[in-house]
């Protein structure tokens, strides 16, 4: 069989199940460490509940992602997470879902790992979803559980450092109310109130328009140039104003084309 029948011939046992998002949709990829409990407390042992350099792993691997050839407009990472929203107008590889899933995963994997100096793998899956109200919804999940999670945490940590081992730690947790999450870190000196709000809201990454010296050699001047740099919100908004903070951003892009 000569080679061009070969590649018909095969090329469709890789291409039959492929798919691509429709026109209109909103795109948002999850992508999210695999194993990285026991990469973050036995390998790596970073401090918990948080590491201010693990999360500084995870904000350069999400500028990366905005960075590596699709149009992202807003990045999100909490925990071992990151969240990506494309540009509404997105087009690359034809909106083909596998482009995306394995692209992504396999870039936020290859940056992690290089600043890391070890193994850490990604996941990824897409949410295609029809209208911007459900784009502000997930976008608000995801902030809604960096806060349990971080309220979780940080009593799992405290019970744990007050000799807790980690059976006991969690069942204790299990089945309290928030408020009473709150009255036991309260008794243990903090107020959950006063932590850093990256660590309960997650940290925002998104395109900031700036003005940028430049050098126009023709006429040996000195010029102001437009650029954009990424922008990393520590302090994002909670709750409706997400929602709005969301909305917002997504107008901005529409209206722009
Ligand atoms: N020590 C530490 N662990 C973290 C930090 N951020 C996230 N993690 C851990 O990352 C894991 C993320 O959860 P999950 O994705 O469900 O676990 P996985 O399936 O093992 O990757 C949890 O065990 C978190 O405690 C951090 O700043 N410090
Ligand atoms: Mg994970």
């Amino acid at each position: 069989m000569k080679f061009d029948e070969l590649d018909v011939k095969m090329r469709v046992y890789e291409t039959s199940q492929d798919r691509c998002v429709l026109p209109g949709m909103y795109m948002v990829a999850r992508i999210d460490g695999r194993g990285f409990t026991r990469l973050t407390k036995e390998v790596h042992r970073f401090e918990a509940p948080f590491d201010e350099k693990f999360r500084d792993l995870m904000v350069e691997t999400v500028k990366h992602l905005m960075n590596c050839g699709f149009n992202v407009i807003y990045g999100y990472t909490e925990s071992d997470e990151i969240s990506l929203l494309f540009h509404p107008d997105e087009g690359l590889f034809g909106r083909k879902t596998r482009k995306y899933i394995s692209i992504l995963a396999g870039e936020a994997s290859a940056k992690f790992s290089a600043l890391l100096g070890n193994v850490g793998a990604f996941d990824c899956r897409l949410s295609e979803l029809p209208n911007i109200h459900l784009v502000g919804d997930y976008f608000r999940w995801r902030n809604e559980d960096a806060h349990r999670n971080a309220l979780n945490a940080h009593c799992y940590w405290r019970l744990r450092q007050d000799n807790f081992n980690a059976r006991e730690a969690t069942s204790k947790i299990e089945g309290m109310s928030i408020a009473a999450k709150n009255e036991l870190l309260f008794q243990y000196g903090i107020n959950f109130n006063n932590l850093p709000a990256w660590q309960k809201r997650g940290i925002g990454i998104y395109w900031k328009d700036v003005k940028k010296e430049g050098f126009n050699p023709k006429n040996n001047e000195h010029v102001l140039v437009d650029r954009r740099n990424l922008h990393t919100d520590f302090t994002l908004p909670m709750r409706d104003e997400y929602d709005l903070f969301i909305h917002d951003l997504v107008n901005k892009y529409e209206d722009k084309g």
